[in-house]
């Protein structure tokens, strides 16, 4: 067995009251991280070995959206390749693929599966599975375009696999509702359920346009735990925020909590001004006991980090639940 890394962690500020806090390290990966690249964010991390692995979103300077792997022994300094991924075929012939961004990491049973918005004729879920983040293999698409944050949970429900996505269109998707679907093998996908809708306006309006699902939902005692991003349209445009919900253990399209206010919304500088400013993007997260580090790509530019406690996060949920 290889030791466990520890997760990257620190305590909440004094004189803080916050569920969620943001590492003083922030970014901790900075645009040009690699030599092509224009921007870093949007990115899945999860524990690999004794350190931690990753899929990064990279978009180069021609501003092209690829996927690339990367390590790190600490899950805050990475050594990210320099070259995109190469898909090998998987269950199906190597798809066509005009880009690649937003990737989440599942690790379930002993095989790793990323899911990824696909440039298929328009965007939508793509899936690959990896053993060693060395190579990987491209399966079926979930869906028909247009859909983006194609999320699977951890284990089969069921006896099926799940995934939690959002449908959408082909340009910036001014309306979008979380649905979850059910698969036997990873290629064809169906049992689609709605799962949660944005929330009228004068309700909680940080999440009245659309919403998508972020991390890997976390199981717990209580259900699952499903950290998602929610938007308001502003005169300013888009203003991306971080939010959360509980949804039943055996039926995961029932919402059993959720959150009117938000867990984290654009504040710092970082968050507020880059290529997209207003962006906080949840894609990843580290657990440890009922520690948590959430992954956050801020303002389409960089990649953050944040902490929080599980149980404390569930309380929050439970304290300003709202009735749908
Ligand atoms: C979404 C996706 C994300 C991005 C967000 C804010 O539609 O493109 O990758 O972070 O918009 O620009």
């Amino acid at each position: 067995m290889n030791k466990r890394a520890n997760i990257p962690w620190e305590d909440r500020p004094a004189k803080s009251n916050d569920v969620i806090w943001r590492s003083t390290s922030n970014p901790i990966i900075g645009r040009y991280h690699i030599p092509s690249s224009n921007s870093i964010f949007n990115s899945a991390i999860i524990k690999y070995k004794d350190g931690f692995a990753g899929v990064f979103r990279c978009d180069d300077r021609n501003v092209r959206m690829n996927i690339h792997a990367g390590f790190s022994k600490d899950g805050i300094h990475w050594k990210i390749d320099h070259n995109p991924i190469e898909m090998k075929a998987g269950n199906t012939d190597l798809l066509h693929s005009d880009y690649k961004y937003d990737p989440r990491v599942t690790k379930i049973g002993d095989r790793y599966w990323v899911t990824w918005c696909n440039g298929y004729y328009g965007p939508t879920i793509g899936i690959a599975y990896t053993d060693d983040f060395w190579e990987f293999h491209q399966c079926e698409n979930a869906f028909l375009p247009f859909n983006r944050n194609g999320v699977l949970f951890p284990e089969k429900i069921n006896d099926k696999y799940v995934m939690l996505s959002r449908p959408s269109d082909n340009g910036h998707t001014p309306f979008g509702d979380i649905y979850l679907s059910y698969s036997p093998d990873m290629m064809y996908w169906g049992k689609h359920r709605l799962v949660m809708k944005t929330l009228p306006f004068e309700q909680s309006a940080w999440q009245s346009t659309k919403i998508g699902a972020g991390p890997v939902p976390i199981k717990t005692k209580k259900g699952w735990l499903v950290i998602y991003h929610g938007v308001i349209t502003t005169c300013n445009g888009f203003r991306y925020s971080m939010g959360a919900a509980l949804l039943d253990l055996s039926n995961p399209a029932k919402v059993l909590y959720r959150s009117g206010r938000y867990l984290l919304a654009p504040t710092e500088l970082y968050e507020l001004a880059g290529d997209v400013p207003n962006v906080i993007f949840p894609c990843a997260s580290l657990e440890e006991e009922d520690k948590i580090t959430i992954y956050y790509g801020a303002a389409d530019t960089t990649v953050c980090i944040c902490f929080g406690y599980i149980s404390e996060i569930i309380a929050f949920i439970q304290k300003y639940n709202i009735e749908e």
